[in-house]
């Protein structure tokens, strides 16, 4: 019998896109006071999905100050009546999690097997963890009466669109905040949704505004007088100007910026594990990951045996049509993101690093690097030490526990490492020593909204999630 390859795609019809939206400000859709637009594609095909309204100083000033006028209200609330409206905010995302993925895949181009079994599980359970905390705050030791801050203002980037509006909307809300999101210029419309998922929930007008633009939106956002705290994820060059645009204010601020992951396999761990969270670690989402695992750090008696399995199992990795329920590595979210992550890798070969990558037939329209691997790298080449944000690994090898720490740490940055090893009591030596906001052991990008994630360094400070993530929207 022959078992024929039958690929199950989900239908692009399964979500209604609208072929124009305007800004979420105060309960309603609008236009942008300037009448400017900017479109978003489908990274994947490069089919135009819609033309979103481009926010401006006027238009974000009327997103803040309808923020402003609802915290009055909102931040009165007992904490069970905002909880109340979290909750459902939270079911009914789960309830439209299907919708929300095939838009999530088609805006960004990442496979729907992450969207479905993702990003959207820990959408809903960040809504569901931080609607759990809004009653509780009085108990959980930040002092007698801990008082949200105000108007939020929130950047996010286009890696995880509505998982990252989640880290920041969520825990804003259930603290008694408002907030104004700024969703990235390629993926606007899952934060769109979101707002409609807020009326849907009854939430207050006012209480969630989306400014949907450029860069120049988002500035015009920090900057704005009447916003109390910022929060910011992107790049660091991004996060160092949005610094520098609030010194000087009582504004709070958290980064949370770029990363150059270390993935750590010492010669005692089992290799097939270790190779199943190498390519999760840097693979998954195309690599658009900040504490991706994009260095491999091997030990090098098992240095051959590692890249042998490793090089097999990439060779299994599916790229293509992100809506294709086999797909394991979607399309790169632009036309920019690809041409850095090309620009990088070409330095990695003229530096004099080898490349490999597996056999793939890459789509002929829309933006795809393939599954890509550096050997023979030092510290000192460009891909051992700054972000790709691709499908790129830079393996380098260690001798001992200190040497693999050293070169762990040897870069600007520190949001995470995974380390792969049979012995507990080595995990607990290096987890002390590595300079990352997170350690895995024997895992990769696992998370969880009851874990606080940030890093240290040029990864940004501050932390999201967990008790820690509400911190950072209230004065104690
Ligand atoms: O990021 P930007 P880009 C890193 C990654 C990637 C690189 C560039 O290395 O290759 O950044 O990506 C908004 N004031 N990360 O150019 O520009 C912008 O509109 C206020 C790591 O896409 O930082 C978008 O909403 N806001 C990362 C958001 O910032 C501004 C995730 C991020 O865009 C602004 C993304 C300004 N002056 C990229 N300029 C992570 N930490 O996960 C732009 N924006």
């Amino acid at each position: 019998m022959v078992f024929e390859y039958a690929p199950a795609p989900e239908s692009r019809s399964a979500v209604d896109i609208a072929p124009s939206y305007g800004l979420f400000v105060d309960g309603e859709f609008t236009e942008a006071a300037g009448g400017r637009t900017f479109t978003t594609v489908s990274p994947s095909t490069e089919e135009v999905l819609s033309e979103v309204a481009l926010g401006g100083a006027e238009d974000v000033d009327r997103a803040v100050r309808a923020a402003g006028r609802a915290f009055e209200k909102w931040s009165a609330l007992p904490g069970r009546e905002r909880a109340k409206y979290l909750f459902r905010i939270a079911r009914i995302l789960q309830e439209r999690s299907r919708e929300l993925a095939v838009l999530e895949t088609l805006d960004n181009g990442k496979p729907i097997r992450e969207t479905r079994d993702v990003d959207l599980p820990q959408v809903a359970a960040h809504f569901f963890y931080y609607a759990g905390w809004a009653d509780k705050l009085e108990h959980a030791g930040f002092g007698p009466d801990p008082r949200p801050l105000g108007v939020a203002g929130q950047v996010i980037p286009w890696n995880f669109p509505l998982l990252m509006l989640a880290w920041k909307v969520a825990p804003a809300l259930a603290a008694g905040n408002t907030v104004v999101l700024k969703p990235a210029e390629t993926t606007p419309l899952s934060a769109l949704f979101f707002a409609d998922v807020c009326r849907r929930a009854g939430l207050p007008r006012g209480v969630v505004n989306i400014v949907t633009g450029a860069g120049e939106t988002g500035a015009e956002l920090v900057a704005h007088p009447g916003v109390a705290k910022v929060a910011f994820t992107g790049s660091t060059g991004v996060g160092r100007s949005i610094a520098r645009s609030v010194a000087g204010t009582d504004k709070k601020l958290t980064l949370e910026l770029g990363g150059k992951g270390a993935n750590i396999v010492f010669d005692d761990a089992p290799v097939d594990q270790a190779v199943e969270g190498i390519v999760n670690g840097i693979f998954f989402n195309q690599g658009h990951v900040c504490c991706a695992g994009s260095r491999l750090l091997v030990q090098e008696s098992v240095h051959d045996e590692v890249l042998d399995a490793l090089r097999r199992r990439m060779e299994l990795l599916r790229v293509g049509d992100p809506l294709d329920k086999n797909t394991d590595i979607g399309a790169v979210n632009s036309a920019e993101q690809l041409e850095r992550i090309r620009s990088l890798a070409d330095a990695g070969e003229a530096e004099g690093a080898q490349r490999w990558a597996p056999a793939c037939e890459l789509p002929e329209r829309g933006y795809w690097f393939a599954p890509t691997l550096f050997t023979g790298v030092t510290q000192a080449h460009r891909i051992a030490r700054e972000e790709v944000f691709g499908p790129v690994l830079s393996v380098l090898t260690f001798r001992t526990p200190d040497e693999a720490v050293a070169k762990a740490n040897n870069t600007p940055y520190g949001l995470s490492a995974g380390v792969w090893t049979e012995k507990g009591s080595r995990i607990l030596w290096m987890a002390d020593r590595l300079r990352a906001g997170v350690v895995w052991a024997n895992t990769f990008n696992k998370f969880d909204p009851t874990s606080p994630f940030g890093g240290y360094k040029e990864s940004g400070f501050g932390r999201e999630g967990g008790r820690h993530g509400l911190e950072a929207y209230l004065d104690v």
